[in-house]
């Protein structure tokens, strides 16, 4: 045996020789607080069936709101899929596709949306920027422009977890993921409701329901019956990093995201139950 390959075998390093389950073992090195990547980013998720699937009369004064919010803003604008992915849902639950193919196929509708408002933003700098750019040049391209698209579903495609045959990771959970990882300023989620009530206020009984001004995850993911944003995102914020909250507002009402922007209190509050940084 070689000295060089005695080298390799004993790389120092803190977790070289622990298993990476032992909590108390990598507590020292693993419980460092992470930086923050973007801390000036505000992330906006634009609903794919509440905003983009009701065309022009919803989309052009959400445009309109972004481009007077630019000045004061950084956005990494995030978009959802709508009916187009209900549609394929069904066709590929019926020939019993798994999970994980139906999770792409719903994703490419984000991405479609994402197009359309990029493209409305264009005059403005505004580009779409793939799942790739994101991830890895998100800094480059908001120092060129004030703003970037992106389609809010996480690329888990095959990866998708088992379970719901409805990939349970969509837009709102993906949207959450990424503003954690970076440190974002905020996480705005716009809906075509004034925010989270204690019941579907457009299903039946609707008009009974509350509104939560302000809530926390945890006592959200006890409430039975519908929500307007996945049950997944409730999970993952249990274990936030940076995000203390995420607001979820009405974009059908003007002036509602700039508010939200601006800090103001227009929609429902939603705690995280992790320990920001
Ligand atoms: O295609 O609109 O990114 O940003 O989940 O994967 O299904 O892909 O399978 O960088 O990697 O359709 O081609 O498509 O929406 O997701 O993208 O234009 O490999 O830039 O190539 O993680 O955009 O697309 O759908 O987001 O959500 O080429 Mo699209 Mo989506 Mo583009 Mo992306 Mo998926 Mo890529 Mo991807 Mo696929
Ligand atoms: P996506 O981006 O995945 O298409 P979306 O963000 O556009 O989704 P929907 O999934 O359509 O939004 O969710 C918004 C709808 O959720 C509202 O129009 C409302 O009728 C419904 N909803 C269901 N339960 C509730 C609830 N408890 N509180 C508020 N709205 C609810």
């Amino acid at each position: 045996m070689t000295d060089t390959t005695n080298t390799i075998k004993h790389v120092a390093s803190p977790l070289a020789r622990q298993t990476l389950l032992d909590g108390e073992l990598t507590r020292p090195v693993a419980g460092v607080r992470p930086i923050r990547i973007l801390p000036w980013l505000q992330v906006v998720k634009i609903g794919g069936r509440s905003i983009m699937d009701r065309g022009a009369d919803a989309i052009l004064p959400i445009v309109d709101e972004i481009r007077k919010i630019l000045p004061e803003h950084r956005l990494l604008i995030l978009t959802g899929a709508g009916v187009r992915a209900r549609h394929i849902y069904s066709v590929g639950l019926d020939l019993g596709l798994p999970v994980g193919s139906l999770a792409p196929l719903a994703a490419s509708e984000a991405g479609q949306n994402g197009h359309i408002l990029a493209s409305l933003l264009a005059p403005e700098g505004v580009s779409y920027v793939e799942h790739s750019t994101l991830a890895n040049q998100l800094a480059i391209h908001l120092t060129a422009a004030r703003a970037v698209v992106g389609s809010g579903f996480p690329p888990y495609h095959h990866h998708e977890f088992p379970g719901s045959r409805i990939p349970p990771h969509r837009a709102d959970t993906g949207a959450f993921l990424l503003a954690d990882a970076l440190g974002a300023a905020g996480l705005t989620i716009v809906e075509d409701v004034d925010g989270v009530y204690t019941t579907d206020p457009r299903g039946p009984g609707g008009e009974t329901a509350q509104l939560h001004r302000e809530t926390n995850a945890a006592d959200l993911i006890k409430q039975q019956g519908t929500l307007p944003i996945d049950r997944a995102l409730l999970e993952v914020m249990a274990n936030a990093r940076h995000l203390d909250h995420v607001q979820v507002v009405n974009g059908l009402v003007p002036g509602r995201l700039t508010a939200a922007l601006r800090g103001e209190h227009v929609g429902t509050i939603i705690h995280t139950g992790g320990q920001p940084a």
